[in-house]
């Protein structure tokens, strides 16, 4: 496939409410969008970055500068010939920058399964065709008002409930939702790194409230502190922020350090990575689940498609349009029996209705191979 030129749009998409994690609080999402323009097809892909580098050091001011000085003329060397799986190799001299590199794999790949016809789900090796949709909570003012919130969720219809938390907002907020709610809803919780070691006797806390997992409670590195963390809990310990690779996984498990992993595939450099993850995972028996990063329909279309692959067992953070947008850039996906379906349609199946995007694109900026 012959890339004729590659543009880079950043949107600004309002959220229907704010939303709190331990890192705090998003009113706005700062989408970087990679358009792929090719004679055959057009490839589309959303970069997960945030506006701030406090989930992880990615942001979306670095990623966009990344892919323009660092990224797309690596991806131009051979005047524009590509495919999808050279794309990888291609920018693996560039350090880092998972979150870029996974962008531009991604929007290469839908032009060329467009182009091909074949569903990025085919592709990928999907053997699901509907995808159980959870919700993320944020940090609320008052237990009451989380209450409130998660039973408007549970009467949307969402499957699983997970609750942000941190120090001093964490066994009371997750003792009340299952007292309300009784013990037949399933219920996570996700701390974003806000602990240290020290925390384990406090987190052990949680242990009588049957959450499904705890997901991330130490920071990135310590990857050894969470194995120490998952001896002294009854809780599985699942890993997000950590697991930046297959073989970061591959030693996360062998050390003990989860029993779940969180597969995103912006924090992996790709699907095609995630792909690789969620494998290392099937092989020694740990069960995946899908992440999610307040996507777009864009991002939230490619992320169906890989939560279609048969080690995703638990419900997915990948919930309907609605819970974060008002207009969505894609015709809206939507919660079904507490299912989303995986779209059928060439690569990821959708693209920005460009009338939405008119209205909501803040910047573009082309960008072509030369000679
Ligand atoms: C997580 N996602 O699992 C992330 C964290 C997160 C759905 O909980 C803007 C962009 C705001 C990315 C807030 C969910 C965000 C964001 C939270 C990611 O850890
Ligand atoms: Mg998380």
């Amino acid at each position: 496939m012959k890339i004729e030129s590659v543009e880079l749009l950043r949107v600004g998409m309002p959220l229907v409410s704010p939303f709190r994690t331990s890192f705090g609080t998003q009113t706005l999402r700062d989408v970087l969008l990679v358009r792929v323009i090719t004679p055959e097809a057009e490839g589309w892909a959303e970069c997960v970055a945030m506006a701030d580098p406090l989930y992880s050091s990615e942001y979306a001011g670095a990623a966009h500068r990344v892919m323009a000085d660092h990224l797309l003329p690596r991806l131009f060397a051979a005047g524009g010939e590509v495919t999808a799986a050279a794309v990888a190799p291609a920018l693996a001299p560039v350090r880092g920058h998972r979150m870029a590199k996974a962008a531009v794999e991604a929007a290469v790949l839908d032009a060329e399964l467009k182009a091909a016809g074949v569903p990025l789900s085919r592709h990928l090796g999907a053997t699901q065709s509907h995808i159980v949709s959870g919700v993320s909570v944020g940090i609320h003012e008052s237990v009451p008002e989380l209450l409130n919130t998660v039973g408007g969720y549970l009467t949307d219809g969402y499957a699983r409930i997970k609750l942000k938390i941190e120090p001093g907002w964490d066994i009371e907020p997750v003792a009340a939702v299952r007292k309300h709610f009784g013990d037949d809803i399933l219920l996570q919780a996700d701390a974003n790194s806000a602990y240290t070691r020290a925390d384990a006797r406090h987190l052990a806390g949680l242990d009588p409230y049957g959450l499904l997992l705890l997901e991330q409670p130490l920071e990135e590195e310590d990857v050894a502190g969470h194995a120490e963390l998952a001896r002294l809990l009854t809780t599985p310990i699942c890993l997000d922020e950590s697991i930046v690779s297959a073989q970061a996984a591959h030693e996360a498990i062998r050390i003990g350090a989860c029993a779940i992993v969180n597969i995103k595939p912006g924090r992996v450099g790709g699907y095609l990575e995630a792909r690789r993850v969620h494998d290392v995972c099937a092989a020694a028996g740990v069960p995946v689940w899908a992440g999610g990063m307040l996507e777009t329909g864009i991002g939230r279309a490619a992320n169906l498609a890989l939560a279609g692959l048969p080690n995703f067992t638990l419900p997915s953070d990948i919930s309907g349009s609605d819970r974060y947008y008002r207009q969505d850039l894609t015709e809206p996906f939507r919660v079904t029996d507490g299912t989303i379906p995986v779209p059928d349609a060439p690569g990821i199946g959708v693209a920005p209705i460009p009338e939405v995007l008119d209205q909501l694109v803040t910047q573009r900026e082309t960008l072509r191979p030369t000679g």
